[in-house]
């Protein structure tokens, strides 16, 4: 699926990512060189895609023998076994290392972005280099670059880079993943160079979030800290001539390979060498897998343990909790966080053991995957304490490993990962009893409870993979990148050519309505006309033909709108009102009875999902779904799409701004009302369309070449793009000025 999507789109297109970490690195090994491949899913999922697209990876070369294996541009081609993709170095020096990576982003980025600001510890000069060496990662990009490049950069290392690209080459897309969460304004405010850091990601094009929490964070340090203008309908922020779109894209595994490796004989053998090793027949297994890392809260969790054992005795001796824990960054804090976890482990098995049972085993180094699936599998509970996460990747590795179904996942409701998914046994680390009742409601959930949380899990997960994160990703840095090419420019940089094509002609405006004329609201019954907006488009009406055209019914948009002599269509372009009649209604062979059937079965199977909302315009409908939770999403897009299919030789779906558009496959579209309504009633006429909607798509194709077609937002068939809804009074001011 992943290589399809990126040999259909990616052919003229050179990919650049940039990481802090490398995907490949050479290391000593007696007199030779080895080569290891940090595991993690990201890293492999990005050399999947570097793989298939044959670009260049940038990133710090860490290894030991990392320099000699390089040539004299300090590239070397990965993967080693079958040579695909660049992987280029850039190099440090132990001090830089110090500065920028232990002190800037691991002793201020990481502890401010994870709200534990006692922790946060800055000087000046972890700044300084932090500066130096995002230089030398933009340098290192720009060496590469050229105008068609779509540059992905990752994480928090890497802030500054964005902005140091933009200066240079500014036709360049750039888009950035953050993996961790953002905080909000009170808690980013504490760092000595918010707004720098702020205005060094607004260089990119595209800023992806794990969950929309940290959209809005972001969205409000940016209104506290810079003159900016923010669009919270559509999440994009225009600061000093460039616009970034911000979007919640939920990180995920490659499920496929936890749950064969989770469901293969070889897991079944290493469980039963795990059982037999620990003597854990006839015990309920606990799991926590973690880095050794703060943030992850491994002493709450024991905490939590440790007060279950106290209170639930007839569990001593039925349950062992194993905890991987893996040594990471092994400076300070993490030397005395190690010390202090692996006391409190030994205190907890002193107060319980007993005869050969130990309450907790502590394996203290990294777990290969193969055998971290069956620690997975093996046990009866998951545990995810995290005081504030990302996204919690685990939490998913532990759901795609139940393969049987049985297993239970109790996740912190800090971590971005239960914003997501449903079906978790949520709990707030910070409140110890509430936790351990959650281990305790967890081990003694019903069979038939746990398989259907379980099933739900593992649904949501599957429907959501890596790949599709991956495609989602690149599909939308392509939107950007689509819209930022020649053949989609920014309308006031062209004002004069715009001018010069409409010189000595007569006009004819068709205008969208949501999102057009009005923002875009929560509800379809919210989207009023603005008066200033109103009063414009009369006095435009006054000197040329205007026809607002929309999804909602003829009835609907006229009453709207409200402004004599207009030509109205509806339903995108099945109804037309010429301004005295209606004149193109058009008959389906479509019965209403057929899409009564479709609404009628929509509505039952999607009411358990809050926030759906199911608008009925007579031929056609439209099913919101602006005001549903994230996590609610895949349940509802998996219900919608195996409904629609029963009915896709009838009906066409159209997937517009949080709204799925039903229509009929044989009626008029927005493309079909502009042409009649040019032919009959404003032949000879210059058109220009401004529109903000999929359903718009169908009008620009029928007047790419022979008309002005403006699009709010970006758009591959518009010639021209509005930065948002509020820039269009801007125009139709500036057509009213040029009418006078
Ligand atoms: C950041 C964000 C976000 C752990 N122990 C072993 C092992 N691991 C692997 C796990 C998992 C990964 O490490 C940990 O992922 P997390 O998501 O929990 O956390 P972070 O490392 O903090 O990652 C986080 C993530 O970025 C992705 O965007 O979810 O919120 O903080 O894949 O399997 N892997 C192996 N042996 C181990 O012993 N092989």
């Amino acid at each position: 699926m992943l290589r399809a999507f990126i040999e259909e789109n990616f052919a003229d297109k050179k990919l650049i990512v940039i990481t802090n970490r490398e995907p490949y690195v050479h290391k000593k090994a007696g007199s030779g060189i080895k080569v290891e491949k940090p595991a993690g899913g990201v890293t492999s999922a990005l050399d999947d895609v570097m793989r298939a697209v044959g670009g260049t990876w940038v990133a710090w070369g860490s290894g030991s023998s990392d320099r000699e294996a390089v040539d004299g541009k300090d590239c070397i081609m990965v993967p080693p076994e079958n040579p695909s993709y660049t992987l280029k170095r850039v190099w440090l020096s132990p001090t830089e290392t110090d500065n920028y990576y232990h002190g800037y982003s691991n002793h201020l980025l990481w502890p401010l972005c994870h709200i534990t600001l006692d922790r946060v510890y800055y000087r000046k000069r972890f700044w300084q280099d932090y500066k130096k060496v995002n230089q030398y990662f933009a340098a290192a990009v720009l060496k590469d670059a050229d105008k068609n490049s779509i540059v992905w950069i990752h994480d928090f290392h890497l802030c500054l880079v964005p902005k140091m690209l933009r200066e240079k080459e500014a036709g360049l897309t750039i888009a950035h993943f953050w993996h961790i969460p953002w905080p909000d304004w009170s808690v980013f405010r504490v760092c000595p160079q918010s707004k720098e850091l702020l205005e060094g990601l607004l260089g990119n094009d595209l800023i992806g979030f794990q969950i929309s929490l940290f959209v809005k964070n972001f969205m409000e340090c940016v209104k506290e800290s810079l003159d900016a203008e923010i669009d919270y309908n559509n999440s994009t922020i225009a600061y000093k001539g460039h616009i970034t779109r911000l979007k919640a894209f939920p990180i995920s595994i490659d499920y496929d390979k936890f749950n064969s490796m989770a469901s293969s004989q070889q897991t079944e053998k290493v469980m039963e060498n795990i059982r037999h090793k620990y003597k854990l027949n006839n015990s309920f297994i606990g799991i926590g897998v973690d880095r050794l890392e703060y943030t992850k809260a491994l002493i709450k969790r024991l905490q939590a343990i440790d007060l279950f054992f106290e209170r639930c005795e007839r569990f001593r001796e039925r349950f062992t909790f194993i905890q991987i824990a893996v040594p990471t960054r092994m400076k300070e804090p993490y030397i005395s966080y190690k010390e202090t976890v692996e006391g409190l482990i030994t205190k907890i098995n002193k107060k319980y053991s007993k005869g050969g049972w130990e309450p907790i085993i502590y394996i203290d180094r990294k777990v290969e995957h193969k055998y971290l699936a069956a620690y997975y599998r093996l046990a009866d509970v998951a545990i995810i304490s995290s005081v504030y996460d990302g996204m919690n990747l685990v939490a998913k590795e532990y759901a795609a490993s139940q393969a049987d179904e049985n297993g239970a996942l109790i996740l912190s409701e800090l971590a971005g990962a239960a914003d997501e998914l449903e079906g978790a046994i949520l709990v707030n680390p910070y409140d110890i009893e509430g936790f351990s009742d959650s281990i305790k409601a967890a081990l003694t959930l019903p069979k038939k409870e746990k398989a259907a949380r379980m099933s739900l899990l593992r649904r949501q997960i599957e429907e959501n993979d890596i790949f599709r994160w991956v495609i989602n990703i690149l599909r939308e840095m392509l939107s950007v990148s689509s819209m930022k090419c020649e053949k989609c420019g920014y309308l006031f940089d062209r004002i004069d050519e715009i001018k010069d094509k409409l010189e000595g002609k007569k006009l004819l405006l068709f205008l969208d309505y949501d999102g057009t004329l009005t923002p875009i609201v929560e509800s379809p019954d919210m989207a009023v006309i603005p008066d200033d907006m109103r009063s414009l488009l009369a006095e435009l009406r006054r000197r040329l033909p205007i026809a607002v055209i929309s999804g909602r019914s003829l009835e609907d948009i006229k009453k709207r709108v409200g402004i004599e002599g207009i030509i109205y269509a509806g339903n995108h372009g099945a109804e037309i009102w010429d301004g005295e009649k209606t004149i193109a209604s058009q008959q389906s062979f479509v019965s209403r009875d057929l899409m009564q059937e479709f609404l009628n079965r929509l509505k039952e199977s999607l009411s358990p999902i809050n926030g759906v909302l199911i608008e009925d315009k007579g031929i056609t409908a439209s099913i919101h779904y602006r005001m549903v939770k994230e996590r609610d999403l895949p349940k509802l897009f998996k219900t919608f799409t195996e409904l629609s299919k029963d009915y896709k030789d009838s009906f066409r779906i159209v997937i517009g701004k949080k709204v799925f558009e039903i229509r009929p496959v044989d009626i008029w579209d927005k493309g079909d009302a502009v042409s009649w309504i040019i032919k009959n009633i404003g032949n000879g006429s210059a058109p220009i369309y401004i529109g903000d909607d999929a359903t718009d798509e169908d009008a620009f194709k029928i007047l790419r070449g022979k008309g002005i077609n403006i699009c709010i937002g970006g758009n591959a068939e518009a010639e021209y793009y509005l930065k948002n809804q509020k820039e269009v009074k801007d125009i139709l001011q500036w057509l009213l000025k040029q009418q006078q």
